[in-house]
C-alpha cells in the first residue's frame, strides 16, 4: 500500500476566527493518525489579517450575507490579489496534490474561486469539498457540477475521506464508495449515503498544531465537540438530516481531550463546544463535570444547549463548578403554540423561564436565540416573544436574534409539508410566504427590527442586535427585484442603499436596471455619472475614492506597439501577465479608456510575460490611450 499522497485541508473566509477551525483540525488529526502527510490552512484567519481595514468588518457576524454574494466575494478577491497568490503558493509549496475545502454557506464562493485558480495553474490537482453546504439538500449538486471540483464528501468526512484517499493512493483514482460523489469520464457517480460514525469516542482528537493561536481573536480558546445530531427533531432544522442518529462522546472521552489539549497548549483556558447541543446526554455531561472537578482542571467552557426539565439547579451548579461559563439556549419563541408547531416537545415557555433563571442563578451566562415569523407565528405570538424577553430580561445576558428570521431548508419537515403550515408550495428558503400573504420576508424583517429595538431599550446586546441591519436595503432590494419583480419597490431600496451607504457595484447595477424597466433612464444615468465618472468611484456622492479596477497598459513602444497599444495591425493592447490581470481582464468585460472610448474584450492571449487583450472595433491610438494613461475595467455595468 502506498501512502505518499499529501493533502491540504483548507478553511476559506468566512468563518468565526475566535480559534482555529474544528472541522479541518479534526479531519487533520484523523488523517495524520493514519499516516497521511496533512497540511492545514486557515485562510479565513489569514485573509482577515491580510484584509484592508475597509474589509475587516466583513468578519463581523452581522455581515455574513456578504460572503453569500458571489460578486461581492469576487470583488474582495480582486482587492487582495497578492495575498491570494501567496496563499496559493503556500498551499502548493507543500507538494499537496489533493486539496480539500470545508464548505459552509459563507465559504462556498471563496472555495470555488480558489479551486478555479488551483486548477488553472496546477491542473493535475484534485479538488474535494465537504462540509454542511456540500450536502445534497444545500448546494451539493451545484458544487459537483463545477468544472474545477473532482469530488464531494457527503455529511461526516471522518471515514469517507480516509477511504477516498486510500483508493486514490492505491488505484490512482477515486472509487465509488458510500459518502462520496465523484466525477469519472464526465459522469457524476453517487456512492450513496454512508452510515454515521458509530463511536465518536474512537475518533482521534483534533490536531491544532498547524495554527498559531496568538493570531486568533481569542488566543486562549480551542473548539471541541460533544455530539453529532440532536435529541430533538424541530421541524425547521436540518441537524438530524445532516448528522442522522444522535451520538455523544462519553464524559471520560471529553475529559481526556481537555487534558490532552491543555497539556499541548498550556495557555488555553477556554473550550467552546462547537456542536448543536452539549446537554443531549445528561449522564455524559455529569461525568465530564465530575472528572474536571475531581482532577482540579481549571478551565472554562460553554456552548449551545437545549431547554429540558433535566437542567435542574443541581446540575447547573455542578456545571458551573466544573467551569461552565455560558450556555446558549434555542428558545426561539415566546409562544407555546409556535413552540409546539416547531415540534419543540421538551419545553414550554414556562419551563424556558425556569431554566433561564436557574442558569443565571448558577452564575452561568445565559444566551437566548430567537427566530421571527415562523409560518404559524401571528402578530399576537410575536408580541408574546417580546413579552417573554421583557419578563425574563434579568436572567438573560445576551440574545441572538436570527438574522435570516426563519429559513425553510430543503429536506426538513417544514419544507416538505408547506400546506400544513399555510406556506405557499415550493418555498424559497428565504423569501417564502404564507398562502394568506400575512407572513412575508419584509414582515419577518420588520419583526426582527422590532425585536432588536426592544433589546436596545432593555440594554440587551448580542450578535445581530442592531438598530439597522447594515445590508438592509440590499437584502430588501434583492427580494423585490429577484423574487417579486416589483421594480418600483426595488428601485427605492437600491436608491436608499446608494445614498445611505455609498457605492456598491451590485446596488448601482440593479438600480440602473430598475430605472430601465420603469422608463427612468435619466435617473439611472445620473447615478452612473455620480458613481462611475472619471475612473473614480465616489464612496458617496461628493466623496471621491480611487477606483479599484484601474489598470495601465505596458510601457512598450516598437514597430508593432505604441505605449503598449497595437498599431493598426490589431485592436489590442497588452499588460503584464499576472493572476490579477488574467482574472480581471476577461472576455465580455467592457473597458473605458482615457478618451472615453468604451470597448468590449473579445479575446485574450498569454505571451510569456505579457497578456494581450483583443477588443472589438477599430484599432486604438496608443499616443492617446496608451501608457501612462489608465483605463477602467467595468464590473458588468455597461
Ligand atoms: C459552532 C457553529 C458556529 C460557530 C462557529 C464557531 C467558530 N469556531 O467559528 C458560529 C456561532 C460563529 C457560527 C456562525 C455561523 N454559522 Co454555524 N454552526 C456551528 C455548528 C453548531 C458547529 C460547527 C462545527 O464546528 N461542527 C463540528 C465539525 C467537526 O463538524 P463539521 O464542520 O460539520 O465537519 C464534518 C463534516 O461536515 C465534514 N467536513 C467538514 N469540512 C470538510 C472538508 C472536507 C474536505 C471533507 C472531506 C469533509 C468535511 O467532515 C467533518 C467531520 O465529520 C454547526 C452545526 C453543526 N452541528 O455542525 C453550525 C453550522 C455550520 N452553521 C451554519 C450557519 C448557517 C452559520 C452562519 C451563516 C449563521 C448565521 N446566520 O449567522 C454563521 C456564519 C459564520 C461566519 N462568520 O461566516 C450552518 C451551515 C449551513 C450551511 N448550509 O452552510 C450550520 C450547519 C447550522 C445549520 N444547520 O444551520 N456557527
Ligand atoms: S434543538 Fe436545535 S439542533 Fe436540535 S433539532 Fe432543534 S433546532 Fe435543531
Amino acid at each position: 500500500m502506498i501512502r505518499n499522497n499529501k493533502i491540504a485541508l483548507v478553511m476559506c473566509p468566512c468563518w468565526g476566527r475566535e480559534s482555529p477551525p474544528l472541522s479541518i483540525s479534526l479531519l487533520g488529526g484523523n488523517l495524520r493518525s493514519r499516516g497521511y502527510e496533512t497540511h492545514l490552512f486557515d485562510l479565513n484567519n489569514y485573509f482577515y489579517h491580510k484584509a484592508s481595514s475597509e474589509y475587516k468588518k466583513y468578519w463581523g457576524q452581522e455581515y455574513y450575507s456578504f460572503w453569500g454574494n458571489e460578486s461581492l466575494v469576487n470583488e474582495f478577491i480582486e482587492h487582495h490579489e497578492e495575498s491570494i497568490e501567496s496563499a496559493l503558493r503556500m498551499i502548493m509549496d507543500t507538494g499537496s496534490k489533493i486539496i480539500g475545502f470545508s464548505t459552509v454557506f459563507s465559504t462556498l464562493h471563496f472555495n470555488l474561486e480558489l479551486s478555479k485558480r488551483i486548477k488553472q495553474f496546477y491542473p493535475e490537482s484534485i479538488i474535494i469539498m465537504g462540509g454542511p453546504h456540500a450536502s445534497l439538500f444545500y448546494s451539493g449538486m451545484y458544487i459537483i457540477n463545477n468544472q474545477y471540483v473532482d469530488a464531494i464528501v457527503l455529511h461526516e468526512g471522518d471515514e469517507t475521506l480516509p477511504q477516498a484517499l486510500y483508493d486514490l493512493n492505491k488505484n490512482g483514482q477515486f472509487s465509488k464508495i458510500p459518502g462520496l460523489i465523484l466525477k469519472k469520464n464526465g459522469d457524476i457517480i453517487n456512492g450513496g449515503m454512508r452510515e454515521p460514525v458509530h463511536s465518536l469516542n474512537e475518533l482521534p482528537f483534533a490536531d491544532y498544531s498547524d495554527f498559531d493561536l496568538s493570531t486568533y481573536s481569542n488566543p486562549h480558546r480551542l473548539d471541541i465537540f460533544s455530539s453529532r445530531s440532536c435529541i430533538n427533531h424541530c421541524h425547521y432544522c436540518d441537524e438530524r438530516n445532516y448528522f442522522q442518529r444522535y451520538r455523544f462522546r462519553s464524559g471520560k472521552n471529553l475529559y481526556d481531550e481537555i487534558v490532552y489539549q491543555t497539556a499541548k497548549y498550556p495557555s488555553v483556558n477556554f473550550f467552546n463546544f462547537s456542536d448543536s447541543v452539549l446537554n443531549g446526554s445528561i449522564d455524559a455531561i455529569r461525568e465530564f463535570c465530575e472528572l474536571l472537578i475531581k482532577n482540579n482542571i481549571n478551565i472554562r467552557w460553554g456552548g449551545q444547549a437545549v431547554i429540558r426539565k433535566e437542567m435542574t439547579s443541581d446540575l447547573l451548579h455542578l456545571m458551573r463548578k466544573a467551569g461552565c461559563s455560558y450556555l446558549s439556549y434555542g428558545v426561539e419563541s415566546g409562544s407555546d403554540k409556535v413552540l409546539e408547531s416547531m415540534n419543540k416537545k421538551r419545553f414550554t415557555v414556562e419551563l424556558a423561564s425556569v431554566v433561564l433563571k436557574e442558569t443565571h442563578n448558577a452564575n452561568i451566562n445565559t444566551y437566548v436565540n430567537i427566530m421571527f415569523g415562523y409560518p404559524t407565528e401571528t402578530e399576537n405570538d410575536f408580541l408574546k416573544t417580546l413579552y417573554f424577553i421583557k419578563q425574563n430580561r434579568k436572567w438573560i445576558d445576551a440574545v441572538s436574534p436570527s438574522q435570516s428570521f426563519t429559513i425553510i431548508v430543503k429536506n426538513t419537515y417544514l419544507h416538505d409539508h408547506p400546506t400544513e403550515f399555510n406556506v405557499e408550495p415550493n418555498p424559497h428558503h428565504l423569501y417564502w410566504k404564507t398562502i394568506d400573504g400575512k407572513n412575508t420576508y419584509p414582515i419577518r424583517f420588520k419583526r426582527y427590527e422590532l425585536f432588536c429595538k426592544l433589546c436596545i431599550d432593555l440594554e440587551l446586546t448580542g450578535v445581530g442586535v442592531v438598530s439597522e441591519k447594515i445590508d438592509k436595503w440590499q437584502l430588501l432590494g434583492e427580494y423585490y427585484y429577484e423574487n417579486e419583480k416589483d421594480y418600483s419597490n426595488a428601485l427605492e431600496c437600491y436608491k436608499t442603499d446608494l445614498l445611505q451607504n455609498g457605492y456598491s457595484p451590485k446596488s448601482l447595477e440593479r438600480f440602473v436596471a430598475c430605472c430601465k424597466v420603469l422608463d427612468k433612464v435619466d435617473e439611472g444615468q445620473a447615478f452612473i455619472n455620480i458613481f462611475q465618472l472619471n475612473k473614480v468611484h465616489p464612496k458617496k456622492p461628493g466623496e471621491l475614492l480611487d477606483c479599484n479596477q484601474v489598470y495601465s497598459t505596458s510601457k512598450h513602444t516598437d514597430e508593432n506597439w505604441v505605449n503598449g497599444v497595437a498599431r493598426s495591425w490589431a485592436t489590442a493592447f497588452f499588460v503584464a501577465n499576472s493572476i490579477h490581470a488574467r482574472s480581471g481582464l476577461t472576455v465580455g468585460k467592457t473597458i473605458t479608456f482615457s478618451d472615453g472610448t468604451t470597448r468590449t474584450i473579445v479575446s485574450t492571449k498569454e505571451d510569456g510575460e505579457s497578456l494581450i487583450i483583443f477588443l472589438e472595433g477599430v484599432p486604438l491610438d496608443g499616443t492617446v490611450v496608451g501608457y501612462p494613461k489608465k483605463f477602467i475595467v467595468h464590473s458588468g455595468i455597461k
